[in-house]
């Protein structure tokens, strides 16, 4: 669409409130963290709010083309910043508001951020987070930062905390924006402009800043969004990811509102106040649409169906999954216990440089098959390649490429043409490499089988962590398992799994004894034999959930440097894991 001028932020307000007659159409139900807090904000609501921010922005000094930084919670202002970005021409960089100020600086040099746009803090769950105490320790150090024109906190309408202030270029939010105009011109974009850089979930390596443009990413998100989640107009629809991850830009703000969607936007976490949090959500808002990740729906597969029963889930349809293969036996749960049997799963595979789903079901039309993501969306080709990038035909495994672009296909590593082309089509020349494994069945369906860099290497057969993994998670006691590989003499490499158990199940020599079995005849066969088996309490973690293989990996070969941290979710959990190393074979 070169040469097509836009605004995404016309495109998802104004177009609905004035062609669509949508203006008095709920786009937001907010829940706060605490069930007691909540706001519901219509599309006319949105657009005043947005145009009041974008002026702010403007008066603050932000031009077209500047990086704007956003370390804020899942509050609405969240939303209203990025679309304001969006209607200013500026280019939103949002940093998840669980990282650590270096973690934050890193990104805000990387992009070259003009401002920041954050909280004095927030509450995930009784943890209380200094949001702006976090940025000001990275301003302290970073006093070359290229932030020119001040910090601009919002403050929330229902916390107060005592905060640093520095008068030179902190702004509180609602001075700034209270007195700001509600209308605000859009500005006319170029398609290939620049929308957003956004990093890199970094489970494997080094954070990347993935930059999308404009039309493209509209286009691709609103469709994946209309068909995978069958959207009707009334439906409810709850994505439960952050913004701060490509899960929440392309399906909690872009996809749905182009396609005027009423959304719940929750600030919480699973299990506060209680373990049926989620379920009381979905029967409060008669939510109809579920999407979330499977390291949530191992979490709360732990505690079993009572929470579930407590509540009316009738209103479900489609069930959502993304961010990691989807094991067959949390996916039997996900189908049977929450959506009683009656609603198709959608397992949904893409990448923050995919920008919407790629590989995925469309609900009622495509015959499931659980721990599958089954058939590429329309125009997305996958090839299975070889090591050799030989492309493999028929039934067969090897590494997933793509052979010809779609509309929401990342444009570049922000500020590194190199590093772009190095890490998605250098190894394959002519194609884009997302670094994952896949298996294609004898039905032409695609099996993700993890990271291409975590693959297992026992006796020269190569194994997939996911089918490990799904085999052991087959055992009723096992929670959670992660696969990685060790040195062994004799066959090159041999399994060391980690296995968290659900509650009030006991870690002994019998259901080691078991665990050995399932993953050996049963499953894979002889070579799949586990080796070790730890006891894992917990699993060291990314902050969006997924399981962080590379450090599992340094701790069964003991090594002491266990690499960029800065990603981890509860570094806690590594000393724990450390501390509990298994040094003989199970
Ligand atoms: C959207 C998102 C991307 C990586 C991807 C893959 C894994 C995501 C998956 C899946 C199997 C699925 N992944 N969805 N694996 N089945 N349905 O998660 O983006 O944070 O960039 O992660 O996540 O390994 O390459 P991102």
């Amino acid at each position: 669409m070169e040469g097509a001028k836009t605004n995404i932020c016309y495109n998802v307000l104004d177009h609905n409130v004035l062609t669509r007659n949508l203006g008095e159409k709920v786009a937001y139900h907010w829940e706060g963290n605490s069930p007691d807090l909540r706001l519901t904000i219509t599309y006319s609501q949105l657009l005043k709010q947005v145009c009041r921010c974008a002026n702010a922005l403007k008066k603050l000094g932000v031009k077209k083309g500047d990086r704007v930084a956003i370390y804020l919670p899942m509050i609405p202002e969240l939303v209203y910043s990025m679309l304001a970005c969006a209607r200013i021409g500026a280019v939103h960089s949002i940093v998840f508001a669980g990282f650590s100020s270096e973690s934050l600086a890193e990104r805000i040099m990387d992009a070259q951020c003009s401002i920041l746009l954050t909280a004095d803090g927030v509450y995930r769950g009784e943890k209380l987070i200094n949001l702006k105490q976090i940025a000001d320790e990275f301003l302290l150090v970073h006093s070359e930062m290229p932030l020119g024109q001040g910090v601009s906190t919002t403050q929330l309408p229902f916390l107060k905390f005592k905060t640093l202030w520095n008068a030179e270029c902190d702004v509180w939010w609602d001075e700034a924006v209270d007195n700001a105009s509600e209308e605000c011109d859009p500005e006319w974009m170029d398609a290939e402009d620049p929308l957003f850089v956004l990093y890199t979930s970094g489970s494997t390596g080094k954070p990347k800043g993935v930059l999308h443009t404009i039309a493209g990413y509209l286009l691709y998100t609103s469709l994946t969004f209309k068909y995978v989640f069958d959207h009707h107009q009334d439906d409810v629809y709850w994505c439960t990811a952050d913004i701060g991850w490509i899960t929440g830009h392309s399906y909690i703000t872009y996809g749905p509102l182009a396609n005027g969607a009423t959304s719940v936007l929750f600030e919480g976490i699973p299990v506060y106040p209680h373990v049926g949090r989620f379920w009381e959500i979905i029967e409060k808002y008669r939510v109809s649409k579920f999407y979330t990740a499977p390291t949530a729906i191992r979490l709360l597969m732990k505690y079993g169906i009572e929470p579930l029963q407590k509540y009316d889930l009738s209103s479900l349809r489609v069930l959502g999954t993304v961010g990691e293969p989807i094991n067959p036996e949390a996916w039997m749960w996900y189908h049977d216990a929450v959506g009683q049997g009656r609603c198709p799963v959608v397992d949904t595979f893409w990448q923050t440089e995919t920008g919407g789903h790629v590989l995925t079901p469309l609900p009622a039309a495509t015959p499931l098959k659980p721990g599958s993501a089954t058939l590429p969306f329309f125009g997305v080709l996958p090839i299975i390649l070889n090591e050799h990038g030989e492309e493999l035909e028929g039934e067969a495994e090897g590494y997933l490429v793509f052979k010809k672009p779609w509309p929401g296909i990342m444009r570049g590593v922000y500020g590194n043409q190199e590093c772009f082309e190095n890490t998605y089509f250098k190894k394959f020349p002519g194609f884009y490499v997302t670094g994952d494994g896949c298996r294609r069945d004898k039905d032409g369906y695609y099996w993700i089988t993890g990271r291409i860099d975590d693959m297992l290497n026992v006796s020269g057969h190569l194994l997939s962590t996911a089918e490990v993994e799904a085999a052991l998670t087959e055992h009723s006691a096992v929670a959670e398992a992660a696969v990685v590989s060790r040195p062994h003499i004799v066959k090159g490499e041999c399994l060391y799994c980690f296995v968290t158990l659900k509650d009030f199940r006991e870690f002994n020599h019998s259901l080691m004894d078991e665990l050995k079995r399932k993953g050996k005849r049963e499953k894979i066969g002889p070579i799949a034999t586990p080796d070790f088996i730890q006891n894992a309490p917990g699993l060291p973690k990314t902050r969006s959930g997924k399981i962080m293989r590379r450090v599992l990996r340094q701790i069964a070969r003991n090594e002491k440097d266990l690499g960029d941290l800065s990603t981890l979710a509860d570094p806690k959990v590594v000393e724990v894991l450390l501390s509990q190393r298994c040094e003989a074979a199970a």
